[in-house]
């Protein structure tokens, strides 16, 4: 939990009290408790916010799930360069692998801007379902952010818009240089991302509100493109773990499109290696599963189910 100062909580019960339809512009926001609502394929979010230690409310408040990732773009780069260079590149690359051209996919996705590889994914709210809020904590350097979800729907990336005047599910977050005064929270659950040992949990989740710190102890490129992250799924009696784990690669034809196979509750988006952030849910009893948006997550440690029992420990 965050170590809240008497101000800050003050402004949590107002922002807990506002009506949830409410715009995230609005004054509700508070510089270290950024509320972010997803509607339809739009994200609305304040412009700027402190740099520091800040915790992100994400609201789905649309049909779909989304998820909404922090990316701190090189210098000189704003949304227009990443909307007209980035992301009708992924769009062309994913109809070509659709079509079977892998080769012809791997030529698209060469023609991408030398600054791509520079973009500092920076973690973010990991896969929310529709009407589900989840929390997630992270720590950003001044910059020029782009939100980003990159789910599907009908085979088009929400980031991506086929109108050319018009961007996909993108908006721009300008992170300044005042500092906010948030501490870093304290975890009741550990969780190390690596890609040799993959998903690593230490402590066991249970009933009620927990906060689990999201340690990326190395990061690489997988084969979706994509480094590993972490997302909280509930599971069902009738989920198909094998179908959960294809779901997460954005590549496979149904892959990452919406509606999802299960339940999402939230996570934590990828970032550097030897960074961490924080996620935070309130769990109730019942079966989950940490998973990654990786391929085969499976294979690589990186589908873990595990139960929450009645009473806790
Ligand atoms: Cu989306």
């Amino acid at each position: 939990m965050p170590r809240w100062t008497p101000g800050h909580l003050l402004l949590v019960i107002a922002t807990a009290c506002a009506p949830s339809d409410r715009g995230a512009a609005s004054t509700e926001d508070t510089p270290n408790v950024v509320n972010i609502v997803a509607r339809g394929l739009t994200f609305e979010a304040p412009d700027s916010i402190p740099s520091g230690w800040t915790t992100f409310r994400f609201a789905n408040e649309s049909e779909m799930i989304h998820f909404a990732i922090l990316e701190r773009l090189p210098e000189g780069i704003t949304i227009k360069e990443q909307q007209e260079a980035v992301a009708p590149v992924f769009q062309e690359g994913l109809r070509l692998l659709s079509a079977g051209q892998v080769d012809a996919a791997l030529s698209a996705f060469g023609t991408l801007p030398e600054w791509f590889g520079n973009i500092v994914f920076s973690g973010g709210p990991g896969l929310t379902s529709p009407g589900y809020t989840s929390q997630t904590t992270v720590r950003l350097t001044p910059g020029r952010y782009l939100i980003e979800c990159y789910v599907k729907t009908a085979g088009v990336f929400h980031s991506y818009n086929p109108d050319p005047a018009a961007y996909g599910m993108v908006r721009e977050l300008i992170v300044t240089d005042m500092v906010s005064d948030l501490a870093e929270p304290s975890a009741t659950v550990r969780v190390t991302l690596s890609a040799a040992r993959g998903i690593e949990v230490a402590g066991d989740p249970v009933v009620g509100q927990q906060t689990i710190a999201v340690y990326f102890e190395d990061q690489i490129v997988h084969e979706n493109f994509v480094g590993h992250d972490l997302h909280l799924a509930r599971l069902t009696d009738s989920t198909d773990l094998d179908g959960l784990a294809k779901w997460m690669d954005w590549s496979q034809p149904n892959g990452l499109q919406t509606p999802a196979p299960v339940e999402f509750l939230g996570g934590a988006d990828d970032m550097a290696a030897g960074n961490t952030e924080y996620f935070t849910v309130t769990l109730e009893p019942g079966r989950y599963a940490w998973i990654s948006e990786v391929t085969n997550p499976d294979q690589k440690g990186m589908l873990k189910p595990f139960t929450v029992g009645m009473g806790g420990n």
